[in-house]
């Protein structure tokens, strides 16, 4: 008999576990998400994959901040695949809650590695490693290029990402750092700048709101779409020797040019909501045309800040044929399409 193949993702809850969950199921994997034990246990769109693969998707309570529940869950479950999203995901949080990011983050990690090194069948490990190790580094970012962390949460990531170098140089586990640069999608939590762009461009739009309030929009960042690179995770433990890629589109965009191509996808993909909002409808939408929207707050200035990325994907595209394969202006218009649906619904 054929066994399927069984797969343990951290951080089902987020953003990408859940992408990644029905990746892996409609490939026929069966799938397990460990999941901490919250006060509301709305499991959200996950509820779904219940029914949809009934037998093959389930829950199990774990925390990263708990060594046992790692060691109970990943004996339970004996993962052929462990994906190891589970993080404080957010850089500015990472400044207020330093202590936390690192535990979740760094000794999170150490705590599920240990827990799979003395398995008897030991399972391929995906590490969700991230462009924030690079700091300032000059763009274009191989994986190469010098990693000078400019967080907390960049630190406990580079922390983790050199652990697994360790682990995989020492006891020969099979462990791949994916250093995936940023990626949005409708899913995304709603502090993370595109989705409160989204979201604020769709609440002005419909008259919901005056204004959205920033911090610096200057920055730039290498936007992907999330539901593309969870298959690069899931080909990375496909090959035959672990390794570490670089994930990203080769293309960088600034937080202003976000806001602006969020106004411009009302314009061409709503017109009628547009007309309302302003008499301006010839292409394209300058900046004069929105700046009333944007406000800036001090305070959403972070301490240090990451000036540039934009990632260098050679690497992937070579090895694991893998490539970004949604632009800039269509994951900005998917993001407002889905926000002005849930503002409408509200
Ligand atoms: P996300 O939406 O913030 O999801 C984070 C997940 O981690 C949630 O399921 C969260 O559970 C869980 N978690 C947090 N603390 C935990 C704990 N103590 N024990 C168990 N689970 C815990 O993040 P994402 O955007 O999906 O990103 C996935 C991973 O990729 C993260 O490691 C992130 O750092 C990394 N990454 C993301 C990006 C990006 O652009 N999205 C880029 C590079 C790297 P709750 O729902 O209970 O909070
Ligand atoms: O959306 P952000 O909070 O994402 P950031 O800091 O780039 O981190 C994300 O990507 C990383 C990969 O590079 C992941 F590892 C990490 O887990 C996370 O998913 O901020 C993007 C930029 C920053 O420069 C920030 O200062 O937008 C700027 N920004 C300006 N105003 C804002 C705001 N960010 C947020 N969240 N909120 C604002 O009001």
């Amino acid at each position: 008999m054929v066994s399927t193949p069984t797969a343990l993702i951290t951080g089902i809850t987020g953003q990408d576990g859940g992408y990644l969950a029905e990746y892996l199921l409609k490939l026929g994997y069966t799938v397990i998400g460990l999941r901490r034990r919250t006060s509301n246990r709305n499991l959200g769109f996950l509820k779904s994959l219940y029914k949809k693969y009934d037998g093959h998707f389930d829950l199990i309570d774990g925390d990263m901040t708990d060594a046992v529940s790692l060691m109970d869950g990943v004996r339970a479950v004996q993962p052929t695949e462990i994906y190891n999203l589970a993080a404080q995901s957010f850089v500015g949080t990472s400044w207020n809650q330093p202590m936390l990011t690192n535990d979740v983050n760094f000794m999170g990690t150490l705590r599920l590695l240990e827990a799979c090194r003395h398995l008897e069948i030991r399972p391929k490990i995906y590490q969700a490693s991230t462009s924030e190790m690079f700091g300032n580094s000059p763009a274009p970012q191989n994986e190469d290029a010098p990693m000078i962390p400019r967080s907390p949460y960049g630190l406990s990531k580079l922390a983790a990402h050199r652990l697994c170098g360790v682990y995989r140089d020492s006891f020969d586990a099979f462990i791949s750092c994916g250093i995936l640069f940023n990626h949005e999608s409708p899913r995304r939590g709603e502090e993370f700048v595109t989705r409160k762009i989204a979201n604020g461009v769709a609440r002005i739009c419909l008259f919901k709101t005056d204004a959205i309030t920033l911090g610096n929009i200057t920055t730039k960042r290498d936007w992907g779409f999330a539901g593309d690179y969870v298959r690069a995770m899931w080909l990375m433990l496909q090959q035959d020797s672990p390794d570490d890629f670089v994930i990203a589109t080769g293309h960088t965009h600034s937080v202003q040019e976000f806001i602006l191509a969020a106004f411009e996808a009302v314009r061409m993909h709503h017109p009628k909501i547009w007309a309302k909002v302003s008499p301006r409808r010839d292409y394209p939408i300058e900046w004069k045309d929105i700046n009333q929207f944007i406000k800036q707050d001090k305070k959403l200035m972070r301490p240090a800040e990451v000036h540039e990325l934009r990632g260098d994907p050679t690497k992937a595209k070579e090895v694991l044929g893998w490539e970004s394969a949604v632009e800039f202006e269509d994951l900005v218009a998917i993001m407002v399409d889905a926000e002005l649906m849930r503002e409408r619904n509200d």
